[in-house]
């Protein structure tokens, strides 16, 4: 993209549909922004807002940095679980300022409900691991000495360990609601997940003065209330 279009377009916030799109609204609202339409409704990928300079971008959850890296969006919102995949294969890429502690859950370990989980790692054995979220999988199983076999997958982790094709999962979970209704259980967590603020590097220096309304706004609304 052209240096001149980026800087006559308005500012392009990406986020995904569902639950971070519905967790941004009150966040986007305590900055005085409001949005006229909702995406799963209107399908339209491109979004004006109240604010004729922020415009926000429909994209698949786990394309956000991809967006927000290349300049494509200026700034985005993801959870830690997409971002620290990211990182991994782009380290420093995106400057994240802000946890907006949306979006909560946890990356866990779980297996089929009667797997005896302690005992395959205790005796050492090659644990078959599916999962969408292959880094923090590989850090955490090296990290305890166990030996795994990744396989990636891009959804319905739930499924693997119910038709043999891995021992284990590492997924989110959020209320454990999924879990129980597939006889799985969570053995172990690897970290708690909420979602953050990104921004392009580049466009935090040449449109710092259009951001800096919107990051102190989101600072503002992310704080944890105080009792
Ligand atoms: O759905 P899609 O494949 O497009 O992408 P995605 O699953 O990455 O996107 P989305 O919109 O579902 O999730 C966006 C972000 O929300 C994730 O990156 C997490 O940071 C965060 N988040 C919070 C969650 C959940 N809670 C959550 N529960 N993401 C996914 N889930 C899944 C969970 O894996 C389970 O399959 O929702 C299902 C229900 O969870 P339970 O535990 O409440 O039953
Ligand atoms: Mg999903």
């Amino acid at each position: 993209m052209s240096t001149e279009q980026a800087l006559t377009r308005p500012l392009t916030m990406a986020l995904s549909k569902g639950r971070i799109f519905e967790e941004t609204l009150p966040l986007l609202k305590a900055a005085g922004v409001h949005v006229a339409e909702n995406p799963e409704e209107s399908r339209k990928l491109i979004i004006a807002t109240s604010n004729p300079g922020l415009r926000l971008i429909i994209v698949r959850a786990s394309d956000v940095p991809t967006y927000v890296e290349y300049g494509a969006a200026d700034l985005g919102i993801a959870g830690k679980d997409i971002l620290n995949e990211h990182a991994a294969e782009h380290p420093g890429g995106l400057y994240q300022p802000i946890d907006l502690n949306i979006a909560k859950c946890r990356l866990a370990v779980a297996v089929k409900n009667g797997f005896d989980y302690a005992a395959a790692v205790r005796q050492g054995n090659r644990l078959r691991v599916a999962t969408k979220f292959v880094h923090a999988a590989r850090e955490h199983f090296a990290a305890k000495g166990v030996y795994v076999d990744l396989i990636k997958l891009y959804g319905s982790m739930e499924l693997a360990p119910l038709v043999g094709l891995a021992d284990a999962i590492v997924d989110v979970v959020s209320t454990g609601n999924t879990l129980r209704a597939n006889d799985l259980v969570a053995v172990e967590d690897i970290m708690p997940i909420s979602s953050r603020l990104v921004v392009n590097r580049a466009a935090l220096k040449t449109r710092y003065a259009e951001l800096q309304p919107l990051l102190d706004a989101f600072e503002r609304a992310s704080q944890p209330s105080v009792a």
